[in-house]
């Protein structure tokens, strides 16, 4: 009796978006290490946090395919990729990175929706929303270092950023999830 709900394509794509997932991690890995040895202990913190979060999102795929009966195939990941030059040029590269992932989630929601697969549809609701907050996330460190001066930014300014990115929480608060007892 077949067992497997997935597509094949389907479940090839979800086993390269656990990859995906899994390169996004090792980019806010490297990127911590980069900030940190340049002293920047509170952007390195944000973003180690962060490139935990993104192996979390490898293994709720990863669980999800198991769950479906489909097989996964653990891929290898590739290089994280040059350092950034700047704190700047860091969070440029954060939300690009994030914009490049919200694509491919889109690509496998279209995939789903195409193949009236709808337990998938459903699961990969999950990862559109997630987008949208990370992507908020990314938008306002960027705004934050813009404020700040940019490449131009001054030390105690980067010193101040730098302290409250270590107590900054992991996911933005947006705008739709707002109610009237928690505006
Ligand atoms: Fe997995 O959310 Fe960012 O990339």
């Amino acid at each position: 009796m077949e067992t497997n709900r997935l597509s094949p394509s389907l479940a090839q794509a979800l086993n390269d978006q656990m990859t995906k997932e899994a390169h996004a991690s090792q980019i806010y890995l490297s990127y911590g290490a980069w900030a940190d040895a340049r002293g920047y202990d509170g952007i390195a913190n944000f973003l180690f946090r962060h490139a935990q979060e993104e192996r979390n999102h490898m293994m709720k795929i990863l669980e999800y395919i198991l769950e479906r009966g489909a097989r996964v195939k653990v891929a290898a990941i590739p290089a994280p990729g040059t350092d950034p030059t700047s704190v700047q040029d860091c969070f440029e590269k954060v939300f690009k990175q994030e914009i490049d992932n919200t694509k491919a989630i889109y690509t496998l929601v279209k995939m789903s929706l195409t193949e009236e697969d709808w337990a998938s549809w459903n699961f990969l609701q999950w990862f559109v929303k997630e987008q949208v907050e990370e992507e908020t996330l990314a938008l306002n460190l960027l705004d934050k270092i813009k404020i700040a001066g940019g490449e131009k930014a001054k030390d105690d300014v980067l010193y101040t950023l730098d302290r409250d990115l270590k107590t900054m929480p992991d996911d933005a608060s947006l705008a739709e999830n707002a109610t009237a007892e928690k505006p």
